[in-house]
C-alpha cells in the first residue's frame, strides 16, 4: 500500500517545545507552578511523544485572570475586528491541517484519513462559520451580549475539533476562554496556542491549560468564571452540574449516549451496513453520537447480520498513519479495559459475540470490530455506554416496537433511521428522544446545525444560532446575571 503519511513536521514541533510543553497563559509559554508534568502517549506504538504541564489552581487563577483581563478590549474592538481574527485563525487551520492531522492520529490514535478528512476540515469550517456570525455579531443579535470569561472542558475522542466547538462561538460572541484539553490528548490543543500567537490574537482571548480532572474541576470553581462548557462522561457531568449549582454560572453539558440505529425491514440493507461502519467503526466507535444499538426489523434481521459480519472481515485496522487504514488505535490503556471489560461482561450475560477471523496489532492499544446478536434490551452492554467499536443488535416486530426499544435508555443524544419510506421517518423521528435525528445517513454535523443531547445526554447545543446563545445573555439581564444566588 501507500507509504504512511510522514511525521517530520509533528516530531519539528514536538521538538520545538523539546518535547515539553508549558501553558498558554496571556499569550505566553509559562511553566505550570507545581513543575509537574505528565506524559502523552501515542496509543499505536506506546511511545512517549511528550511531556505535559499539570496546571494546579495557582495557574488556573492565573489563566482566569488573563482572561478577564483581556475581556474588557476584546469586546471594545467589535464584530468586525473579533471576525478578522477568527478568520485568521480558520485560515491558519486550513494552512497547517496536514500537521494537525497528523499530530492528532498520533496522540489519539485515530486513523489519518479520518482526521485529514472530517476532523481537521471540519475544524477550519467551524471557525470560517462563526467568523460569519462574530461579523454579524453587533448587528444581527446587537440585543445580546457576551457572558464573560468561559470555562471550557473537552474530551479525547475529537480533540480538535471539541476545542472548535468550544471556542470559535464563545470568541465569536466576544467572551475569553479558558480552556483545558483531555490529558491524554493535549497536542493539537497546544499547537492551536501555537496558531493564536502567529495570527496576534491578543493576549488572554484564549488560554490553553493542561492537566488531570482536579485542573477542571479548579476551572469549573473558579468564581470568575461565568459559563462552563464540558464535553465528557456523564458522570463528570454530573458532578459539574453540582458544582455550579446556586452560582451565577451558566453551564452546557454534552455527555454520553447509546444512541439507537433503526432498520426498518424496507431499507437499502448495503447502505445500512455503509452507514453502521460509520455508526459503531467510525473513531473506533469513541463517539459520543455512536449508533452503538442496532434494532432491526426482525424480518431482515439474520439478512442484515450476515452482510455485516462479511464486511468486518474487509476492515483493516492498523497503524493509524497508514493511509489505507480503516480502524486505528483506542485512545489508551484504560479506555481499552474498559472496552475489554464490557465485552466480556457482554459474553457472560450470554450474549452472541461477533467478531472478524483476523486479529489486531499486538504492539499497541487494538481492539476488533465487535457486534453482538440476539441482546435482551434489559442487558447491560444495551444500557451502557460502552465507547468502543462495539455494536449491540437487538430485533423489534412493530414500528411501536421500535420507537419503545430506542427510548429505553437513560439518554438522549442522537438517533438514526433506515427506511425508503420517507413518511415513515419522519413519523418515527419526532418520537425518538434525541438531539439529532438522522434519515439514511449518521454522524452528518455541520457548523449551522445545533448539537446536543436530552436526558442524562445533557443539555445546551453547539453550533448553529443555539450554539450561539449558549454563550450570550440578554443585554438586559447584565445588571444582574452575575450575582450568586443566595
Ligand atoms: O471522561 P471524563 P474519561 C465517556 C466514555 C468514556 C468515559 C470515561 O464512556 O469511557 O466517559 O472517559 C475532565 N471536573 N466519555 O474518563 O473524565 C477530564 O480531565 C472537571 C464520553 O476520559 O469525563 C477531561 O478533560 N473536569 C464523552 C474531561 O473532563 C474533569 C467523551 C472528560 O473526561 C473532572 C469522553 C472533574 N471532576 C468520555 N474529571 C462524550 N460524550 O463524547 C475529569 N475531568
Amino acid at each position: 500500500g501507500p507509504a504512511p503519511e510522514s511525521t517530520d513536521e509533528a516530531i519539528q514541533f514536538l521538538e520545538s517545545h523539546k518535547r515539553k510543553f508549558k501553558l498558554f497563559i496571556n499569550g505566553a509559554w509559562v511553566a505550570p507552578s507545581s513543575k509537574e508534568y505528565f506524559d502523552s502517549i501515542n496509543p499505536s506504538n506506546k511511545e512517549k511523544l511528550a511531556k505535559i504541564s499539570e496546571a494546579n489552581e495557582t495557574d488556573v487563577n492565573k489563566a482566569v485572570a488573563a482572561a478577564k483581563k483581556a475581556l474588557p478590549e476584546w469586546v471594545k474592538i467589535g464584530s468586525h475586528q473579533r471576525a478578522r481574527y477568527l478568520y485568521a485563525l480558520a485560515r491558519q487551520i486550513q494552512k497547517h491541517s496536514r500537521l494537525f492531522a497528523v499530530l492528532e492520529s498520533m496522540d489519539n490514535g485515530k486513523p489519518i484519513r479520518e482526521t485529514r478528512d472530517i476532523d481537521i476540515p471540519i475544524v477550519a469550517r467551524h471557525f470560517y462559520h462563526h467568523a460569519g456570525w462574530a461579523q454579524l455579531k453587533d448587528s444581527e443579535l446587537s440585543d445580546y451580549k457576551e457572558l464573560g470569561v468561559i470555562g471550557q472542558i473537552i474530551p479525547w475522542n475529537f480533540p480538535l475539533m471539541m476545542l472548535a466547538w468550544k471556542i470559535a462561538p464563545a470568541i465569536a460572541m466576544g467572551n475569553t476562554v479558558v480552556l483545558k484539553p483531555a490529558e491524554s490528548t493535549s497536542l493539537t490543543a497546544l499547537l492551536f496556542a501555537e496558531i493564536c500567537e502567529q495570527i496576534g490574537l491578543p493576549n488572554g482571548v484564549v488560554n490553553i491549560i493542561t492537566g488531570h480532572g482536579k485542573t477542571g474541576a479548579d476551572i469549573v470553581n473558579h468564581k470568575d468564571v461565568n459559563k462552563i462548557a464540558f464535553t465528557g462522561s456523564t458522570e463528570v457531568g454530573k458532578l459539574i452540574r453540582r458544582a455550579t449549582a446556586g452560582t451565577g454560572k451558566k453551564l452546557s453539558l454534552e455527555l454520553g449516549g447509546k444512541s439507537p440505529f433503526i432498520v426498518f425491514d424496507d431499507a437499502d440493507l448495503d447502505s445500512v451496513v455503509e452507514g453502521i461502519v460509520d455508526a459503531i467503526w467510525f473513531n473506533q466507535g469513541q463517539v459520543c453520537c455512536a449508533g452503538s444499538r442496532l434494532l432491526v426489523q426482525e424480518s431482515v434481521a439474520e439478512k442484515l447480520y450476515k452482510k455485516i459480519r462479511a464486511r468486518m472481515e474487509t476492515l483493516r485496522i492498523g497503524n493509524p498513519l497508514d493511509k489505507s487504514i480503516d480502524i486505528g488505535a483506542i485512545v489508551d490503556k484504560a479506555q481499552l479495559n474498559t472496552i475489554t471489560k464490557m465485552v466480556k461482561l457482554g459474553i457472560d450475560e450470554g450474549n452472541t459475540l461477533n467478531q472478524p477471523s483476523w486479529s489486531c496489532p499486538k504492539e499497541g492499544y487494538y481492539f476488533p470490530p465487535t457486534m453482538f446478536t440476539d441482546v435482551s434490551p434489559s442487558a447491560t452492554i444495551a444500557q451502557e455506554e460502552i465507547f468502543g467499536p462495539v455494536l449491540v443488535a437487538m430485533t423489534f416486530r412493530s414500528h411501536k416496537e421500535a420507537v419503545k426499544l430506542a427510548n429505553n435508555t437513560r439518554y438522549g443524544l442522537a438517533c438514526s433511521i433506515w427506511t425508503e419510506n420517507i413518511n415513515l421517518a419522519l413519523d418515527i423521528a419526532p418520537q425518538i428522544k434525541a438531539g439529532v435525528a438522522w434519515i439514511n445517513c449518521t454522524n452528518v454535523f455541520d457548523a449551522a446545525a445545533g448539537f446536543g443531547g436530552y436526558r442524562e445526554s445533557g443539555f445546551g447545543r453547539e453550533g448553529g444560532k443555539e450554539g450561539l446563545m449558549e454563550y450570550l445573555k440578554p443585554k438586559i439581564e447584565e445588571s444582574f446575571s452575575d450575582q450568586p444566588i443566595s
